[in-house]
């Protein structure tokens, strides 16, 4: 049976090289994984299409066709879904957007698949096989906090070109913390764990020397990050991979992280202001400890790429110059902005619904790069402008080259994330697909109230 697993393209992340379009990112693990837990079923053939790097096959002769949704994808992902079961074959509906707003995803699907799928899936594809697809798939929540038994993704299936980085390992998911505007702590409350056994087999069957550890915040438990990066030093690779500020505060763990292998971290700094990362239920980050943490990472030779958020209730204009005299000071290397999006299923959506200034519910905005609210100081008009000029500004060749000079060896991929980052302004600031949405002009009284399951978001 021919099974066509996809992820459905959302209009970010990309930059031009050479004539071609490739995907500023890692490559995800969503397919490869899916295909392994199918694969223990040798008459299921998978094909994965990750759509930021590969066109969809639209008449592919599946019999059978998974789509992974994400907030921001949600409106491709269910156009897509439409096209397949409009031509007969039937469409299985799965990934974080899923798990938080079931019935809308629901209305777009022959089944659904709530939360992880490493139970429900085989269970999906026997029935299937056997003529008894049910609706709905609901995980189990996992009674230890431990995920075993997960085998190693189908690295073999998955496309090399294209990407950053085209593999990448997972050790933990869900995270401790419940920053207001997160997901993660909504779909994965606490942290789960994968045995270190089975992330050192995954590591091994990668064909190439350097990968990505997709973890949103695996060192939160010191004791198992510990004993996991002993188990990567034997493996001799070089790896990436996400942390929270707070990671610098242990001379040891940052010792095991170099002698591990890591050259780079996504930290989410958020804010230069003390009382917004309170606010936002991320008071574990101190503004005024930055500094030291930025000199110790890069004294363990870290490339750091920083990534700041505007919108909060606390910014006022002048937000956007105080991030960027902090991001040339604290010498980061590569900058990253967001705006606050209020998520569904997070507390921030909650709250900001009960404000009534929830500007759309069109989940094509929600990427991050749109405002879809209204921000408390400012007009969404100034503080799109804002977060434009921030990025325009950051990345001008000569700040970009004073973070390069005092970036000693670091520097070529200083240089390397400037210049993605440069063709990235570029689209945001002028091409298509970028323009914010007549909506966000609307005022507050005239939007809907009703839950995002009746937005005409999901008619899409
Ligand atoms: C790696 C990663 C990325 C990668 C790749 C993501 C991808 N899958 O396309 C990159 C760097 C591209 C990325 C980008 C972004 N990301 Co991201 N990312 C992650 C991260 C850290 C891990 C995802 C992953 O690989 N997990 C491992 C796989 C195995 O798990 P999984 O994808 O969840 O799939 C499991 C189940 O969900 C289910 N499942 C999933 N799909 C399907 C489909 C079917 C048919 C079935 C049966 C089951 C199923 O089965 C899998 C096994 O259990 C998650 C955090 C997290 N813990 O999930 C955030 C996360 C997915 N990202 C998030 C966000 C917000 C973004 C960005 C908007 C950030 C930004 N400002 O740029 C962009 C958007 C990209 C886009 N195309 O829209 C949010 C999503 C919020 C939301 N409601 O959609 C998350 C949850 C993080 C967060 N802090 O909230 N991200
Ligand atoms: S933003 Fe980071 S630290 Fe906060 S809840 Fe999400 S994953 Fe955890």
């Amino acid at each position: 049976m021919k099974i066509l697993l996809i992820l459905a393209d959302a209009n970010m992340h990309k930059f031009w090289a050479f004539g071609r379009l490739k995907s500023a990112r890692e490559a995800p693990l969503t397919l490869t994984t899916l295909a392994a837990l199918g694969s223990a079923d040798p008459g299921f053939e998978f094909r994965l299409i990750d759509e930021s790097v590969d066109a969809v096959p639209l008449d592919y002769p599946a019999d059978l066709v998974g789509i992974s949704v994400l907030t921001g994808t949600a409106r491709r992902a269910y156009a897509l879904a439409d096209h397949f079961r409009f031509r007969g074959v039937p469409v299985v509906l799965g990934g974080v957007h899923v798990t938080l707003l079931p019935d809308e995803a629901a209305r777009h699907a022959d089944a659904i698949v709530i939360g992880m799928a490493e139970k429900t899936w085989p269970r999906l594809l026997a029935e299937f096989k056997a003529g008894r697809l049910a609706k709905v798939y609901r995980d189990e929540p996992l009674t230890d906090g431990w995920l075993r038994d997960v085998p190693t993704p189908r690295y073999d299936l998955q496309r090399r070109s294209g990407y950053m980085m085209p593999y990448t390992v997972q050790a933990t998911r869900g995270c401790i913390h419940t920053c207001d505007f997160c997901t993660v702590p909504a779909i994965y409350p606490g942290l789960i764990r994968r045995p270190i056994a089975d992330i050192v087999r995954d590591i091994k069957a990668i064909p190439a020397r350097r990968f990505a550890l997709s973890d949103v915040s695996p060192f939160d438990d010191v004791p198992y990050a510990k004993e996991l990066l002993r188990a990567m030093i034997p493996l001799k690779k070089k790896w990436g991979g996400l942390a929270t500020v707070r990671i610098a505060d242990d001379g040891e763990l940052l010792d095991l992280l170099h002698r591990s292998g890591c050259r780079y971290l996504l930290l989410g700094f958020e804010s230069v202001k003390r009382r917004a990362l309170s606010a936002i239920h991320k008071g574990f980050n101190k503004p005024d400890d930055y500094a030291e943490a930025m000199r110790r990472l890069h004294q363990a030779r870290i490339v750091v790429q920083g990534c700041f958020v505007f919108g909060f209730d606390e910014d006022t204009q002048s937000v956007f110059a105080e991030t960027l005299d902090e991001v040339q000071s604290l010498k980061i290397d590569i900058p990253r902005y967001s705006l606050y999006t209020p998520y569904p299923g997070t507390k921030l959506f909650h709250r900001l619904r009960g404000e009534g200034r929830i500007l759309t519910q069109d989940w094509g905005q929600y990427d991050t790069m749109h405002v879809v609210i209204q921000p408390k100081n400012m007009t969404p008009v100034e503080l799109y402008e804002g977060f434009r000029w921030t990025y325009r500004e950051t990345f001008r060749w000569g700040r970009s080259l004073r973070r390069m000079l005092s970036a000693g060896t670091r520097a070529p991929i200083v240089l390397a994330g400037a210049m993605a980052y440069r063709n990235f302004v570029r689209r945001i600031c002028t091409a298509k697909g970028f323009e914010q949405p007549l909506e966000v002009t609307a005022p507050a009284d005239r939007i809907s109230s009703t839950s995002p399951a009746d937005d005409r978001a999901s008619s899409a």
